[in-house]
């Protein structure tokens, strides 16, 4: 078995982190440096990542391809243990995760810390789920003189891509489920966060995942993307980002011989509901956290706020006072709030969608920056009142909270709009009646609905995660059944009587 160390892993990580490259059969190898440049401060180079190229690539699916029937073959409870080994050397490590974090994905050290605890989280719940679910086949039920079970396998070789706006937990996550069921994995990291991922990599390698278990690609999307997807030797996707990238995923994997299983977790046009009832105090503060935290860079943020307009005008004053005590600049300081967008393309959309929202809406308040900020993609936290959810067209990824005022005898209507749009990750309802939360609840067709609460950060396995319609395919992540579509079920009949009636199977180590 095994073993690992502490130190050597500090050590060896932190001769890594400000450079990284493919790790292809545990092996690092070269491809064509990019620069990473700090998103809170752009004098500031984070360090150098070596993207793949189509060679790097076929390497990586041949050496996954070719090390998937041992790892299918490894015991579960070896996969577990190597989780779990994972988890503790990621908290282990959560310093340097965190700075890596902050520097290269622009994220608050609260952010960071929370992506390094749920990225602990999700080794920690899978590794558990799959000793329940996999450990032993599971007996069913049958006529006198057959045995029926029902036991899972890995597919094969797993594509895990992930965004950079949970570069630890939503990058380890992906990998961890996809392991934990029995698959290898090629792992394609977001372009701006291949370093943090690197070092997640090389933590779990440290764990004891096998090299050519758990392949690393940083590349560009649009390079690499088609390679990887196209490949016969992919057997399933896991994927979280936008909408319109799943659909392109889902056309790639359409040309494939064989049905391929995507996974995805999309984006949502997040609202919340208040009603005359609501506690003022209490919404304004879950509807600031839920638009603004993290930048507003979360698929869950809060995007369309819904105020009855007995309520509105004094909600909005609330709203305008709590952004005003909102601390904006280096995401590296202990006290800030607010950090970077990722990206100048990020910041030009978002400055891009408050002047179209000029022509027929009303800016209400825009967060001063502060005057000091370095060169970095910074945007002001921003409330713009809007008429209705159809004047929004598509998802804005930032820190901008629409309000739209309802007369309260049209609350269906406000559900419907809401159901209408297609998304359905994230709903938030604020109010002290308990029939009007029950029928919000019942008729809004979302994934995860928070009532008087704020509507981000769900915890692995108390609150699994995942949208319906444009918003992702499901299963939850972090949730009991997401391991399940990782896998693929084998139902064995065997007609005891036949042979004496002793030919139990279950019992023995399949
Ligand atoms: C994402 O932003 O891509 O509940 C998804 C939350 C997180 C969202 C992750 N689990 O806020």
């Amino acid at each position: 078995e095994q073993l690992y160390s502490l130190q050597k892993s500090l050590d060896e990580l932190s001769g890594l982190s400000h450079h990284a490259g493919p790790l292809i059969n545990g092996k690092c190898l070269s491809g064509s440096e990019r620069v990473i440049v700090n998103p809170a401060n752009h004098s500031h180079k984070v360090g150098t990542v070596a993207f793949c190229g189509a060679d790097t690539v076929a390497d990586a699916l041949d050496t996954a391809s070719k090390a998937f029937d041992a790892w299918r073959s490894t015991n579960v409870q070896k996969r577990a243990r190597y989780l779990n080994n994972a988890a503790d050397l990621l908290e282990y490590n959560r310093t340097e995760l965190v700075s890596l974090c902050v520097s290269e994905g622009g994220r608050t050290i609260k952010d960071a810390l929370a992506d390094v605890r749920e990225a602990v989280d999700f080794c920690r719940y899978y590794a558990a789920r799959a000793l329940e679910l996999f450990d032993r086949p599971m007996a069913l039920p049958g006529p006198c003189g057959e045995d029926n079970f029902l036991t899972y396998y890995g597919r094969g070789v797993f594509l895990c891509i992930s965004p950079w706006n949970f570069p630890i937990a939503i990058f380890t996550g992906q990998i961890a489920a996809a392991l934990a069921a029995g698959n290898t994995v090629v792992a394609k990291p977001a372009e701006a966060t291949s370093l943090t991922a690197a070092a997640c990599v090389k933590l779990l390698h440290q764990a004891g995942i096998p090299g050519p278990v758990l392949n690393f690609v940083p590349g560009i999307g649009s390079e690499i993307g088609p390679l990887l997807l196209r490949d016969p030797r992919i057997a399933g996707v896991a994927f979280t980002g936008s909408t319109e990238t799943a659909r392109s995923i889902n056309r790639q994997l359409a040309e494939h011989a064989d049905i391929v299983p995507l996974i995805a977790e999309t984006g949502g046009q997040n609202a919340m509901i208040a009603d005359t009832s609501a506690h003022k105090e209490q919404l304004v503060l879950d509807a600031v956290q839920s638009a603004f935290n993290s930048a507003g860079q979360r698929c869950s943020a809060l995007r369309v706020l819904f105020l009855p307009h007995e309520t509105a005008d004094k909600i909005i004053e609330l709203l305008i006072g709590a952004m005003q005590q909102l601390t904006i600049g280096d995401p590296g300081h202990y006290a800030t709030d607010i950090g970077p967008v990722i990206d100048r393309k990020a910041l030009d959309k978002l400055n891009a969608h408050v002047e179209a929202m000029r022509q027929h809406a009303g800016i209400l308040f825009q967060s001063p920056l502060p005057p000091e900020l370095p060169d970095g993609t910074y945007f002001p936290p921003t409330l713009i009142e809007i008429d209705s959810l159809a004047q929004l067209t598509e998802e804005v990824f930032g820190p901008i909270l629409h309000i739209v005022r309802y007369s309260s005898n049209t609350l269906e209507q406000v559900i419907d709009d809401i159901n209408a749009t297609g998304y359905g990750l994230t709903l938030g309802i604020h109010s002290r009646i308990n029939a009007t939360a029950r029928k919000i609840q019942q008729q809004a067709k979302v994934g995860n609905l928070y009532i008087n609460r704020n509507m981000i950060g769900a915890t692995v396995g108390v609150q699994p995660f995942g949208g319906m319609g444009l918003s992702g395919t499901g299963p939850k992540a972090g949730g009991p059944d997401y391991l399940k579509r990782f896998a693929v079920e084998q139902t064995v009949t065997i007609n005891t009587a036949a042979i004496g009636g002793n030919a139990s199977l279950l019992n023995q180590d399949l």
